[in-house]
């Protein structure tokens, strides 16, 4: 299959053509009017007369259009494909190098020595990806969603991406779903990609955004109202009034950000703001194609009449009178006013200088966010202001780098202090090389990304990050304290006057139109029998996968509890990226990061726990591999919501890998629930949540019954005491019967291999 730097229109049009079809069966099905996402995922339902469609409760079988992969996820997602036997992917997919390159000096300089360090598996991504038909996105073109945005999405369309912000495309109508690896390598081996038919979210947009309020500030509100863990389960549809009147890229970053509430997905209808978005980026074709069915890319209109009778919870926000927000540190739905931040602040007894300011991110980083913030520069340059603090600029493509270069808009921000860093995560997922600040100096920082967990940017504990929108970090930038608020506050500047910063006017698209800059696409070649795969025996980065053991058929008894967790445990927690993400390609050596960060619930320390064989006190992957070595299966215990945030399947791997057979929490993320099922874990939850506090640390855990697992059927489990007595509890799990396969088989790969003849 060629794939190549976009979405071809015949690609479209099968799409669109059987759109009007397969909305009549899902409003004859359903009897009622539809939704715009239950028309997008009923028209990429694997059979769409046949289909489940219980909300919260089916599981469907969905053929999406497109798979994306980054590099930090891409290289097990492909190490998994490899083993399962087929010539090529099955749908066009695509790699994308961002995650690896670490920000320190500038774009030119960070990216020379990302292209010399991470060689290695650079080489093996570009290899594998020409091996098996697989478009390739170079170092330098910028990051995966920004990517996807101006290249692949379309209306209507549907795609899975193994990073948990690839919802940023339902900023141009697509549904677009963030995922394991596992679910990607099913995709591409040609299976369908499984998931819960979603609940309903509707938010209804009213008003208009004014003054210094950004789209930014819509998804922190709903952030605020929904917390971390409100979407779980659920596609969030934004619609009304207020919807038409923000940009396409302002679309993808409410998009984008609803990871953070843990929505499956979230997406806006087809508009003309996505119509000039795609004709700004070489799509008008695309656009004239979504304009011919433009009455199925949105709700039916008894749906906008009367939302409430047809979305599981409707949230209204009247953007007229939402003021600029700013979340955190360390949760991203810990919302207030920008105003009140410096009260807080004092209050809490947190610095009141900003150490860093850093705008970009796949979530803020398109040409009217730099627009936005550019003018302030502008301003501020010819004000006599400069930035306070050290300001870092990610662009978020080569096509937007190119760009703003063009327009000026780079050297507004330099003018007054700023950096401007590759194309690509750098400081978002702590590629960030920073010697101002040592671990145990509070300082914070203020981001226009989407997570602020701890040490997430630059790897410290006692950095506090706050996430909102570019403009206001530019602000803050020049403020260099927390207690500015710049809808009112003036600023004293070089030759003493005070100067008030005007309502930053931005630009929604560039008017000379995009310049794509140097070319970071390589197609795969047509034949590609002669490419060779390579991965050294010896390598530190890249390790061949072994398929894992099946399930034995016995119960799990007196299982050793590795980790109890206490409070939030994300992904980042239970697999640390930064300077780990070198060893996401070789599951042995990124096993020795495994629950790093976690809280220990017994002791309250951080990282370690006690050896249960050897009754010492170790780090928890040196437990993990001591249990493996001895051949000891265990669990691990969690708190509400954990796996939140990343999408990495390392996080269910490495417990995998070493040993895990349960894991047990008061509730999950959604993507890394289904990581745990899909290597085979059983992810459990405490049908009593109070029984999370009955268990200690010398206890062991029998869960039983397991030869008779019924979907939705609750596991009998006890909670074994030193001195023998139990304490019977029952344990939710959430499986169907596939997945109740995946658990026996060891891994669903395991069942792909089984069917592949490999
Ligand atoms: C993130 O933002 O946390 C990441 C890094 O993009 C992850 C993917 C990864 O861990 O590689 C995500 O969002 O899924
Ligand atoms: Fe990259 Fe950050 Fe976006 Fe994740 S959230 S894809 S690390 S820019």
């Amino acid at each position: 299959m060629a794939v190549a730097a976009n979405t071809p229109i015949e690609l479209i049009n099968g799409v669109y053509g059987r759109l009007a079809e397969n909305v009549a069966i899902g409003r004859e099905r359903l009897g009622r009017p539809l939704t715009f996402a239950e028309k997008v995922l009923i028209n990429h339902l694997r059979d769409p007369r046949t289909q489940e469609l219980e909300r919260g409760r089916s599981y469907a079988d969905l053929d999406p259009d497109r798979v994306a992969m980054q590099d930090a996820t891409a290289q097990m997602a492909l190490l998994q494909f490899m083993t399962a036997g087929l010539p090529e992917a099955a749908v066009p997919s695509t790699v994308h190098c961002d995650h690896l390159i670490q920000a320190k000096s500038n774009a030119r300089i960070d990216l020379a020595t990302a292209n010399d360090v991470n060689a290695e598996v650079y080489d093996f991504l570009e290899s594998v990806s020409a091996k098996y038909g697989i478009g390739f996105w170079k170092p330098g073109s910028g990051i995966i969603h920004q990517v996807v945005l101006e290249q692949y999405a379309f209306p209507g369309g549907m795609m899975i991406g193994t990073d948990s912000h690839t919802p940023n495309a339902g900023g141009l109508g697509m549904i677009a779903i963030g995922v394991g690896g596992a679910d990607a390598v099913d995709v591409m081996t040609g299976y369908p990609f499984n998931v819960r038919w979603p609940k309903l979210i509707g938010v209804k947009l009213t008003g208009t955004l004014a003054g210094w309020s950004a789209p930014k500030d819509i998804i922190l509100e709903v952030a605020r109202i929904l917390t971390v863990k409100g979407g779980t389960g659920a596609i969030v549809e934004y619609f009304g009034p207020g919807a038409e009147s923000i940009s396409c890229t302002g679309k993808a970053t409410i998009c984008n950000m609803g990871a953070e509430i843990g929505a499956t997905t979230s997406l806006f209808a087809y508009d003309p703001a996505m119509s000039r978005y795609l004709a700004s980026t070489g799509r008008a074709d695309v656009a004239a194609a979504a304009d011919a069915v433009a009455g199925e890319l949105r709700a039916d209109d008894e749906v906008l009449a009367d939302p409430a009778s047809y979305f599981d919870q409707v949230i209204e926000i009247d953007l007229s009178s939402l003021k600029p927000l700013i979340n955190g540190p360390h949760t991203p739905d810990r919302a207030r006013k920008v105003s009140e931040l410096g009260a807080e602040a004092k209050a809490e007894g947190w610095p009141m200088e900003i150490s860093s300011a850093l705008i970009g991110s796949c979530t803020n980083s398109s040409y009217e966010d730099i627009s936005r913030a550019a003018a302030i520069a502008r301003f501020a340059h010819e004000n006599g202001l400069s930035a306070k603090t050290p300001l870092l600029v990610t662009p978020g493509s080569e096509q937007v780098r190119a760009t703003i270069e063009r327009d000026g808009l780079l050297a507004d921000l330099e003018q007054i202090g700023a950096t401007v860093l590759a194309n690509a995560c750098g400081p978002c997922i702590g590629q960030w090389s920073r010697s101002d600040i040592a671990e145990g100096t509070d300082n914070i920082i203020v981001t226009s990304y989407n997570r602020n967990f701890p040490k997430r940017n630059d790897g410290l504990a006692s950095t506090l990050a706050f996430v909102t929108s570019p403009e206001t970090v530019v602000a803050m930038a020049l403020a260099g304290r927390v207690d500015f608020d710049p809808t009112v506050d003036s600023l004293t500047n070089a030759s003493g006057e005070q100067v008030t910063i005007p309502v930053p006017a931005g630009v929604e698209l560039p008017p000379k139109g995009f310049t794509s800059g140097e070319n970071t696409f390589i197609a795969p070649p047509a034949d590609s029998s002669k490419v060779v795969v390579k991965v050294s025996p010896t390598s530190e980065r890249l390790q061949l996968l072994e398929p894992f053991d099946a399930w034995d058929g016995n119960d799990f008894l007196n299982l050793p509890i590795l980790m109890k967790a206490k409070g939030k445990c994300t992904t980042d927690h239970i697999s640390a990226a930064g300077p780990w993400l070198k060893y996401r390609g070789h599951l042995e050596n990124i096993s020795g990061n495994m629950f790093i960060g976690a809280v220990n619930a017994f002791t309250d320390e951080i990282g370690q726990g006690k050896d249960q064989l050897d009754g010492t006190t170790k780090s928890f992957p040196d437990i993990g591999k001591h249990y493996h070595e001895a051949g000891q299966g265990w669990i691990a215990i969690g708190d509400e919501n954990y796996g939140e945030g990343s999408s990495r399947e390392h996080a269910a791997m490495e417990p995998r890998f070493r040993g895990a057979k349960v894991v047990l929490t008061r509730s999950f993320a959604r993507i890394h629930e289904t990581n745990l099922k899909k290597q085979g874990v059983l992810p459990l939850v405490f049908a009593d949540p109070k029984v999370y506090d009955l268990i200690e640390q010398d206890d062991r855990i029998n869960v039983l019954g397991l030869a008779d697992l019924t979907p939705d059927v609750p596991v009998k489990c006890q909670i074994v005491k030193p001195d023998g007595t139990t304490i019977d509890f029952e344990g939710i799990q959430t499986m169907n019967d596939e997945q109740i396969g995946w658990f026996k088989a060891g891994g669903a790969l395991n069942i792909i291999r089984q069917r592949q003849g490999v």
